[in-house]
């Protein structure tokens, strides 16, 4: 019989939880035929990536999710088989006492957040019993190596890639409303936090010897660029060019169509989690802004990945993705930015072949939704012998 789960989003900012949660759901759905019922805090962040959402619903059901609002106080509800409570989201105190008087109890795990410095393999499917009840909380960390939770992506998704760009872009673009690229034309996507470098960045561009495209869903980032063109708040449809720099304001789009733009374009700027495993998957050269954190934790994360990530790329190109990636987070010691840009394009050849090789070698880590499964799967077998 096909096991029942919860999974648990509490959307903190951004869109990161939810679009994680949601990724997640889909795929042990159509992928393991799981019955799995998705709790939400804010129906309206959830809509914002996926158009079907009623935001104001408290029970639907979308590709083949039940998705419940998540409310406080939080109805008397039966436990799933499985609990997953992403980040760290505290699960509704009825909800824990309930899962406790369960015979056996659920499985229950916590998804934590992704990243790639060393300490992740040992501390991925680690224990922790709760203080008081009778339930143990399992850690499953996502990662970049094959001993740990592995990364989001569906069975089919190289497929799909595959098949977007051998049909060519021209039809992805005409649906956006923007003319197809120029021969020698440079397409770039926008994704980013409010940031400090952007001004110098978009100068670079404005300045590049070739046409640079650049296409930013609507978001945090608008006003830094209304401010660069002195111009009110863009919205979406608006086009600015400043020298080689043709600025597109998109509306922000649905999950799978964010997809396809990272696909379309030669160069990714993505932010916090989601979009940067996402770019990596469309195995074109990214740069990643890291979710800002207190005390600048956040470069710590972004040197692990520089480390992992550049490590078969020859010394100039790895130089030159450092400098970028670490000169747009804000790090110190680094060139500034027309000198990053002028050193990312001189490798941009290497850099381009690379996100290719890079993108094959990622599968390594393994399929979160299938080690979570399988993870899941063994415990709850270990529960039925333990529990006779
Ligand atoms: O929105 P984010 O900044 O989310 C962040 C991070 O995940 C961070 O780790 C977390 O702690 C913080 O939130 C609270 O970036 P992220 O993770 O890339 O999530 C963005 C999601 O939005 C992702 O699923 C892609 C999706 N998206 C669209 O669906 N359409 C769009 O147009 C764009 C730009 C993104």
């Amino acid at each position: 019989m096909r096991s029942t789960w919860d999974i648990f989003c509490n959307v903190v900012d951004n869109y990161g939880d939810i679009g994680i949660a949601w990724r997640l759901a889909r795929g042990l759905v159509k992928e393991h035929g799981l019955a799995v019922r998705l709790w939400v805090d804010d129906l309206p962040a959830f809509q914002r990536i996926w158009p079907a959402i009623d935001p104001d619903a408290a029970e639907q059901s979308c590709e083949g999710v039940t998705v419940r609002a998540w409310r406080s106080p939080f109805a008397a509800t039966e436990p799933a088989q499985v609990v997953i409570e992403a980040f760290g989201c505290a699960l509704p105190e009825s909800y824990l006492v309930a899962m406790s008087g369960q015979s056996p109890p659920p499985v229950w795990i916590n998804l934590e957040y992704l990243s790639a410095e060393p300490w992740v393999a040992a501390h991925h499917g680690l224990p922790s019993p709760h203080p008081r009840l009778p339930l143990t909380k399992y850690f499953f960390f996502p990662g970049y190596t094959p001993d740990t939770g592995g990364l989001l992506a569906e069975a089919d998704l190289a497929e799909r890639r595959a098949a977007f760009v051998r049909a060519g872009t021209s039809v992805f673009w005409r649906q956006l409303g923007i003319d197809a690229p120029q021969s020698n034309e440079f397409r770039v996507s926008l994704f980013a936090y409010e940031n400090p470098a952007l001004p110098a960045l978009l100068d670079a561009w404005a300045a590049d010897p070739r046409p640079i495209t650049c296409l930013v869903p609507e978001g945090r980032i608008i006003p830094q660029l209304a401010a660069w063109l002195s111009v009110p708040s863009p919205r979406a449809g608006e086009v600015h060019q400043r020298g080689a720099l043709r600025l597109h304001i998109l509306p922000f789009l649905n999950q799978d169509a964010y997809d396809q733009l990272l696909w379309a374009c030669d160069l990714n700027f993505v932010r916090g989690e989601d979009s940067c495993v996402r770019a990596q998957w469309a195995a074109h050269p990214l740069v990643w802004q890291a979710y800002p954190q207190a005390d600048e934790v956040h470069w710590e994360k972004l040197n692990a990945l520089l480390v992992h990530y550049t490590q078969g790329l020859n010394d100039a190109a790895a130089q030159a993705v450092s400098g970028l990636w670490r000169h747009w987070n804000g790090m110190p010691d680094v060139d500034d930015m027309a000198a990053c840009w002028a050193a990312w394009r001189g490798q941009q050849a290497a850099i381009e072949q690379y996100a290719e090789f890079w993108c094959a070698r990622l599968s390594l880590a393994g399929s979160l939704t299938d080690k979570l499964v399988d993870f899941a799967e063994n415990k709850l077998k270990f529960r039925v012998f333990s529990n006779p």
